[in-house]
């Protein structure tokens, strides 16, 4: 049995896979909430009480008979900074803080964005670490630090002690060469970042330490219990659970975020892809996953937490219902426009967006859901084909994977707006990532990257969506929509 942490921005898991001939079984072990923290400092995430989650889930995996392996992954680009003596330095800052809105410029005056785009090979995201860093420039903390660790790798060397960066998620930073795959010593020099306080990459697969001896009297697993590299960016490992049956997929790994794209051999660093935002991470072996960030179900997440703190329903089952009902595009938003990217509320913010836009705001609270989920399905449909143009290849279907793929009415307006048939599920595709990956470094399973996709195929629940729907209303609705280039 393996263990699989994934740490999302909502809430973390820990995830129990058990191999076997053609069988791959999960159960969750161990859920927990993850409640970002806002200080004068602005949001944090509240670190602590994540590796508490983790520690709490390999307890029940202890209880539940022990594992081979613990892997961790959680979302990508923030990070926490340790002093000279190996302790955190802070909290770390959330992705969705405003205190980088200015930095990108600073950055791009001592390397422009066409040039940070061809070694780094990352769509312009603000909050970007490379961005972060440069708005902490100067501050005590990071004048302090002696070495950066994501999130997921602070999760590691809190449970071993090791100190390692781990590849996929350093592919994320704006400081890592898409071409080399090692840290950019060039950029981080130019942009005035100590070499020493990169750690040195690990790939998936490689051990990352064993547990300290407090981690394994508290969680009561051995001491022994080896903690293996996974793909510890989370879109990496869920990429690499993607149930194709051949090479001409697409994905939508959709949580949060929708990340749509492609898995690739090379990064495409061209001003085409630059200027349609698209991004060049590193996927597991030596893959490149050239996709985009798509705002994702965090406009409806925020949504629903607009109206539980209005004391207004918000069970997303009826709502769901409610949209499925809605007259189709009642309006056409950019799911994208970056007034949508903090915390607060969303409702007002699409009704403003609307407004700006010569619409009329959604009337109902089904027919705002149903803008929301129009508005991704149209984003998934077009960054598909655009990096389907961009690379010249062949898109049969689209698997989506994730949370969102639980959300039937999503996966069929995706289908429907792209024209494609959309194979949903898993819903699990980071935890079940994770898994493989240790799995496969522990040769519980073969080291084929599409075998392990035929695996997850026969043994995990899936549903197709055929396309349907009005061709001509998707079109109108894609030309109304303002969904630009960034
Ligand atoms: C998804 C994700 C995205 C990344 C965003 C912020 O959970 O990891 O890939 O762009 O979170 O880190």
């Amino acid at each position: 049995m393996f263990a699989a942490a994934d740490l999302g921005a909502t809430s973390g898991r820990v995830i129990l896979g058990r191999f076997g001939p053609d069988r791959l079984d999960l159960t969750e072990a161990h859920r927990f909430p993850n409640i970002p923290v806002r200080l004068p400092g602005g949001l944090h995430w509240d670190v602590l009480a994540l590796h508490q989650g983790v520690l709490d889930g390999l307890r029940a995996a202890a209880r539940a008979g022990g594992v081979t392996s613990v892997g961790i992954d959680g979302w990508a680009v923030d990070y926490g900074l340790l002093d000279a003596d190996g302790r955190l330095l802070g909290n770390p800052h959330h992705y969705r803080d405003e205190r980088t809105e200015q930095a990108a410029e600073q950055v791009f005056a001592v390397v422009p964005r066409e040039e940070l785009y061809r070694i780094t090979g990352l769509q312009h995201l603000p909050f970007t670490t490379v961005f972060q860093l440069a708005s902490a420039r100067g501050s005590a903390q990071l004048d302090t630090a002696r070495t950066l660790l994501l999130v997921p790798d602070l999760m590691v060397h809190w449970l071993t002690g090791t100190v390692g960066a781990e590849a996929t998620n350093a592919s994320t930073t704006g400081l890592f060469d898409a071409t080399t795959r090692t840290w950019s010593a060039g950029l981080a020099d130019r942009l005035g970042i100590r070499p020493g306080l990169l750690p040195p990459l690990r790939l998936p697969g490689e051990p990352a330490g064993t547990l300290l001896p407090h981690v394994a009297a508290y969680t009561g697993l051995p001491p022994s219990t080896p903690v293996t590299t996974v793909a510890s960016h989370d879109t990496a490992s869920a990429v690499a659970a993607v149930p194709a049956r051949g090479p001409d997929f697409a994905y939508v790994s959709c949580g949060t975020w929708s990340l749509a794209g492609l898995e690739l051999d090379a990064p495409v660093l061209t001003e085409a892809a630059r200027t349609a935002g698209f991004t060049n991470e590193l996927g597991t072996d030596g893959t490149v996953r050239f996709l985009r960030n798509i705002m994702g179900l965090w406009l409806l997440t925020e949504t629903l937490g607009t109206r539980a703190a209005r004391g207004l329903p918000h069970a997303l089952g009826p709502l769901l219902d409610e949209a499925a009902r809605a007259r189709p595009f009642a309006a056409v938003i950019d799911p994208d426009a970056p007034e949508f990217l903090p915390p607060g509320d969303m409702p007002a913010r699409i009704a403003a967006f609307c407004e700006r836009t010569g619409q009329t705001p959604p009337e109902s609270p089904g027919s705002l859901v149903r803008t929301i989920l129009e508005a991704l399905a149209l984003a998934h449909a077009r960054t598909v084909r655009r990096a389907a143009e961009l690379t010249g290849r062949d898109v049969a279907v689209v698997h989506l994977v994730g949370g969102g793929s639980r959300n039937a009415l999503l996966c069929q307006l995706t289908a429907d707006a792209a024209g494609l048939p959309v194979v949903a599920g898993p819903g699990e595709a980071t935890a079940i990532g994770s898994l493989l990956i240790q799995a496969r470094a522990h040769g519980a399973v073969g080291d084929d990257r599409s075998a392990l996709r035929r695996l997850v195929a026969a043994t995990q629940p899936l549903r197709r969506y055929e396309p349907g729907g009005d061709r001509r209303a998707w079109a109108a609705a894609a030309a109304r929509t303002g969904q630009h280039d960034p």
